[in-house]
C-alpha cells in the first residue's frame, strides 16, 4: 500500500488525553513533511455518526464506521489519527481486520478512572454518577483495557511530551523515518 501513510488508534477512558496527544502528534508529524487527519468524536460523532448512541451496538457501529473511513485516509497517503474509547476488544479487533494490521499502531493511553473523574473537563462523568448520562465507560459501561498494544503511555504518571516522544519513536520505525 501506501508507505508513508498509517492509522494511529488511540483507545482509552474519556479524558485520559486521547485527543490532546493526537492534536499534539500532528505537528511532531509535519515536520517529517507527512499528511495528517485526526478524527476523533467531534469530528465523527457530530457528523457522520450522528444517528449513532453508546449502547454496545451502536459503538460497534461507530468503531466499524470510522474503521472503513481511515482506510480511505490511509489509502489516500494520510498518517491518520483516530482517538475512540473503543472500549472493547472485539470492536478493536475489527478494526485491525479492516485496516490491515501493517498499517496499524495501537495507542492504549492509560489513566485510571479516578484521575479521569477527577479532571472531568466536561463535566460528564459527574452527570454519569448522577445517572443523567447512561452507559458511561467506566462508570455504568465497561472498558477493557488492551492485553498487548503496540504502546502504552500511562498520562496520569507520564507527561505530555513524554508520550508525545515514546509515540512518535513508535511511528519512526514503522514508517522508517
Ligand atoms: C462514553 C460518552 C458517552 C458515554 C457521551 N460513554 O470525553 P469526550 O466525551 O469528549 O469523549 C467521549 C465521547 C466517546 O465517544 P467515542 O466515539 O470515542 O466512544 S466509543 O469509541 O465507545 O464509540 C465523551 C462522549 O463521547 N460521551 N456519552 N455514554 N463517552
Amino acid at each position: 500500500n501506501n508507505h508513508n501513510s498509517l492509522l494511529i488508534w488511540f483507545t482509552g477512558l474519556s479524558g485520559s488525553g486521547k485527543s490532546t496527544l493526537a492534536n499534539q502528534l500532528e505537528v511532531h508529524l509535519h515536520k517529517e513533511n507527512l499528511k495528517t487527519y485526526v478524527l476523533d468524536g467531534d469530528n465523527i460523532r457530530r457528523g457522520l455518526n450522528t444517528d449513532l448512541d453508546f449502547t454496545p451496538e451502536g459503538r460497534k457501529e461507530n468503531l466499524r464506521r470510522i474503521a472503513e473511513t481511515a482506510k480511505l485516509f490511509i489509502d489516500a497517503g494520510v498518517v491518520t489519527l483516530a482517538a475512540f474509547i473503543s472500549p472493547l476488544e472485539k470492536d478493536r479487533n475489527k478494526i485491525k481486520e479492516i485496516v490491515g494490521k501493517d498499517n496499524f499502531i495501537e495507542v492504549y493511553v492509560e489513566a485510571s478512572v479516578s484521575a479521569c473523574e477527577e479532571r472531568d473537563v466536561k463535566g460528564l462523568y459527574q452527570k454519569a454518577r448522577n445517572g443523567e448520562i447512561k452507559n458511561f465507560t467506566g462508570i455504568s459501561a465497561p472498558y477493557e483495557a488492551p492485553t498487548n498494544p503496540d504502546v502504552l503511555v500511562n498520562s496520569e504518571k507520564e507527561s505530555i511530551a513524554e508520550c508525545i516522544q515514546i509515540i512518535m519513536d513508535k511511528i519512526k520505525t514503522k514508517l522508517q523515518l
